[in-house]
């Protein structure tokens, strides 16, 4: 048979299959039967190079790879939506609306907790992918869009268009997705929405096709129809993924009803939502209510609350951290909150489950603090049964049994053997972790096993693991390729600024922004171990409690056998303060929010830090500016609630040039 007929009945069939599968829920065709098809094509186009098409089934596999990503200019602006976040400010929409179309009524869907994709069709095959970007222009993301399977490649019309949606990562992919990178000593996504930006902002389509994102579609720009719920089923003829959990009401109590319905379906959805989006159903009356600069009048979005969960606290046990401190850890059956599976929190001391009154055997409330530490709110005191078990502190290290101490004047009790080795492991893996001395590669399981074989014994013992060479190669596990990789690291990282090391050693209450503070101020390890106790506590924003720790940790014999060593081994003592220049982020501190489309975020860190100024994980009063990126998150909320100022990107890359 000829090829290009024979491509052209696969491409047929298989797109046909995929629409069954991935949008219909309804398999027509045996797994086999798809992958013996869909090789038969892979081949045929291998061999006609000039017969592959846009619309071809193969382009789900991914393998393009781009250089850079390109901009989109969107035809039609990419708004976003102005919230809500009580009812009370919907009954404010819905007056709003009705002042001056009396008529409405409202379509109110799931709103996707992903990142927002516009699709344009030419002739019925996808021609372009783009994210929202600043609404204005996006980026081209064709390649990875291509790769997911509900989306169709081909139209069963010819019809030139745009569509809007969402594309999302389901919750059991996400699981599966942390699972694989946390053996593999990968940095964790922090929730669905971060896994599915980081999938979609890939230049090698290979990985966003391994990553099964899946897409719900609501907006059609194109189709003549006169609601939106009939552009819905509209777009789900055309085969587009619908969410079919949408809802025509009449009037604000039915919105309402409805958002109460389906906050309760929340915690059991297979996908993240994080509220409820509410549109005028009549098309004709959306240019009659009319749009502001950002957003459209004739739609909302009530946000739901921080997400809060029940569940069984099963057991509190103890860890040792790397300063002694003992911390007693709830154990709970584990729980989606907010994006992601958890099963632990920390309950800071025994006063803290004191006051909070929390048992073994309580069923309690869990939420999510600043959107990522979970924290036990507090215990459902109706749900209990008579299984309580009251918590009783431990009076001996869980990890070397010496006796605990309880410092005067503060919470938490401590193991003061210095030979603890749960002790020793964590100062180990503080010192190795990102924000400490970043030792790439030397992750935490690695850091334990070196230890457990009695290659690494302390800090120092790090940097003269490149002497025993031969024995690391034999380790289970390892290999001449990944030593190799890691004795770079741990040689590379000799170069770091002395702020980092000063941090990695593991001080009490030294934490990152203190060390930066102190270096700035005493320039090289030298001048820091021979400060004076009010040299220290003169420094603004050091207190008493890190001065007289850091005092004593350098006039301690350990801790200045401890420096020689390193200071032997080659490690950088100096401290380089870069070149401060000033600018408008002079002394601001900053919050960043969402996903900016033009750098990372270590990268804006770096570049409002080389101006003087900080940025800090999250929202408080102190706060000068928020930086506002794609999908921003709760902080987004707080930070308006505080009156801060919201900065977006543009305005961002203006002022920080
Ligand atoms: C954003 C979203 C919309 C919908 C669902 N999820 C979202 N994240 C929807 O309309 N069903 S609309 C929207 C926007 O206009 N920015």
């Amino acid at each position: 048979m000829d090829a290009k007929i024979r491509i052209e009945e696969l491409k047929e069939i298989l797109n046909k299959a995929s629409v069954e599968y991935y949008v219909n829920d309804n398999p027509t065709m045996e797994d086999y039967e798809y992958d013996r098809l869909m090789a038969e094509l892979i081949e045929l186009e291998d061999k006609n190079p000039e017969l592959k098409t846009n619309d071809s089934p193969t382009n789900r596999i991914g393998g393009e790879v781009l250089s850079k990503f390109e901009k989109v200019v969107h035809p039609n602006k990419m708004m976003s939506l102005a919230d809500a976040f009580s009812y009370d400010e919907l009954r404010d929409f819905d007056k709003r609306v009705k002042s001056v179309a009396p008529n409405a009524t409202y379509l109110c869907e799931l709103k996707i907790d992903g990142l927002s994709v516009s699709l344009r069709y030419e002739n019925g095959v996808l021609r372009i992918g783009a994210t929202r970007g600043n609404g204005s222009v996006g980026e081209n993301i064709t390649h990875n869009v291509k790769t997911i399977k509900s989306i169709p490649l081909k139209l069963s019309e010819p019809l030139t268009l745009e569509v809007r949606g969402e594309i999302f990562m389901p919750r059991d992919s996400f699981i599966k997705l942390n699972l694989e990178r946390e053996e593999n000593e990968e940095e964790l996504f922090a929730n669905c929405r971060n896994a599915a930006a980081g999938s979609v902002r890939q230049l090698d389509s290979k990985v966003a096709a391994s990553r099964n994102l899946d897409a719900f579609l609501y907006y059609n720009l194109d189709q003549n129809v006169k609601t939106q719920e009939e552009a819905l089923t509209s777009m789900k003829k055309m085969g587009f993924k619908v969410n079919p959990l949408y809802k025509h009401c009449n009037t604000i109590d039915d919105v309402i009803s409805y958002i109460e319905e389906m906050g309760e379906k929340r915690p059991n959805l297979p996908y993240d939502i994080d509220g409820i989006v509410i549109k005028v159903n009549e098309m004709e009356l959306h240019d009659i209510i009319g749009e502001t600069v950002k957003y459209p009048k004739w739609a909302i979005a009530y946000k739901f609350p921080p997400e809060e969960v029940k569940t069984k606290l099963t057991d509190i046990v103890f860890q040792v951290g790397r300063t002694g401190v003992i911390t007693p850890v709830a154990i709970f059956k584990p729980v989606f909150v907010q994006g992601s599976l958890i099963s632990k929190a920390t309950l800071h001391n025994e006063d803290y489950i004191k006051e909070k009154d929390i048992h073994i055997n309580d069923t309690v409330i869990i939420h999510k603090a600043g959107d990522v530490i979970p924290e036990v709110v507090k215990p459902v005191i109706e749900d209990r049964g008579n299984d309580l078990i009251e918590f009783k502190m431990i009076d001996k290290c869980p990890c070397c049994h010496e006796p605990l101490v309880r410092i005067e004047g503060e919470a938490d009790y401590y193991c003061l053997n210095e030979y603890c080795e749960d002790k020793i492991i964590n100062k180990i893996i503080h010192f190795a972790s990102k924000p400490a001395y970043n030792i790439d590669s030397l992750g935490d399981k690695l850091s334990e096993q070196l230890f457990q074989a009695g290659f690494i014994t302390d800090i120092a013992s790090i940097f003269r693991l490149k002497n025993q060479y031969e024995s690391l190669v034999v380790l289970p596990g390892l290999g001449e390729k990944s030593i190799n990789h890691l004795l770079e690291a741990i040689e590379n990282s000799k170069k770091n600024n002395l702020d980092l090391l000063l941090f990695g050693l593991g001080i009490r209450h030294v934490g990152a922004k203190a060390s930066k503070l102190i270096c700035k101020r005493f320039k090289n390890m030298d001048g820091i171990i021979n400060a004076k106790l009010d040299e220290l506590t003169a420094i603004p924003d050091i207190g008493d409690a890190i001065a007289n720790s850091l005092y004593e940790y350098m006039h301690n014999e350990k801790s200045i056998s401890l420096i020689n060593q390193l200071k032997e081994l080659g490690l950088n003592m100096e401290y380089d303060a870069g070149e401060i220049k000033e600018n408008y982020f002079t002394n601001k501190k900053c919050v960043l929010t969402g996903t900016l489309s033009s750098m990372g975020r270590s990268e804006a860190k770096k570049l409002i830090e080389s101006f003087g100024g900080s940025l800090s994980d999250s929202v408080s009063k102190k706060t000068d500016i928020l930086i506002l990126g794609e999908n921003p998150g709760s902080k987004y909320d707080k930070a308006k609630a505080l009156g801060i100022y919201i900065m977006e990107e543009p305005e961002f890359l203006e002022k920080i040039k």
